[in-house]
């Protein structure tokens, strides 16, 4: 097997996007296969993490969900800060949480990681009879601003662990050496450390 050449990819990865978008509900589906029709909004943030297994590396996500209420904004660059990919999600069936994905990308693009891995989730793709938001605007406002685009459904699955299987292989591209795995590794130690001494 070519499992000698193998790499460990130790990676904080943050969601970002409007309250009731389902980023709570993506990350339940891909760390434990669950949907809850009554999820309850996050406060604050929730942490989670999950080894994803691929030929070439072993990646091992710190998640990092983000509460989409507006009385939490102030505390997302704790989250975002350090992460090597961000998944920015919005509500197909929500024009506003369209909108509100906009503001999260261009905060993203002026915080200033070139190396930032973002992702824009168009989610509830399930919902299609409701929705407010084209195929073709989101992929058109992706590709515009160097986004990686999928239509997701936490309640179905749809696309799901596609998602985080994608950012999985660009992680891996991303770090070609040990020594940048481990980089990662330690800059998402420090960020841990910082959170735990100042949120209690
Ligand atoms: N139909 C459908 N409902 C979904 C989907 N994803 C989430 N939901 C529902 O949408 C509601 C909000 O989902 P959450 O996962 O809590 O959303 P969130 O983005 O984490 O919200 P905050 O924590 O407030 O920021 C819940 O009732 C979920 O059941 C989906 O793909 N399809
Ligand atoms: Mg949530």
């Amino acid at each position: 097997m070519a499992r000698t050449g193998n790499k460990n990819v130790q990676a904080k990865l943050v969601l970002l996007g409007d309250m009731g978008t389902g980023k709570t509900s993506l990350v339940l589906r891909f760390v434990k296969g669950q949907f809850f029709e009554y999820q309850e909004s996050t406060i604050g943030a929730a942490f989670f993490t999950q080894v994803l297994s691929l030929n070439e590396a072993t990646i091992k996500f710190d998640i990092w969900d983000t509460a989409g209420q507006e009385r939490y904004h102030s505390l997302a660059p704790m989250y975002y800060r350090g992460a090597a990919a961000a998944v920015v999600v919005y509500d197909i069936t929500s024009m506003d949480s369209f909108v509100r994905a906009k503001k999260w990308v261009q905060e993203l693009q002026r915080q200033g990681n070139p190396n930032l891995i973002m992702f824009l989730a168009a989610n509830k793709a399930d919902l299609e009879e409701k929705r407010k938001v084209a195929v073709e605007e989101g992929e058109q406002y992706a590709s515009d601003n160097g986004l990686v685009f999928l239509e997701t459904s936490a309640k179905s699955a749809q696309n799901v662990n596609e998602l985080f299987y994608e950012i999985a292989k660009r992680l891996a591209k991303a770090n070609p050496s040990r020594t940048a795995g481990m980089k990662l590794q330690n800059r998402s130690q420090q960020s841990r450390r910082r959170l735990f001494c100042c949120s209690a």
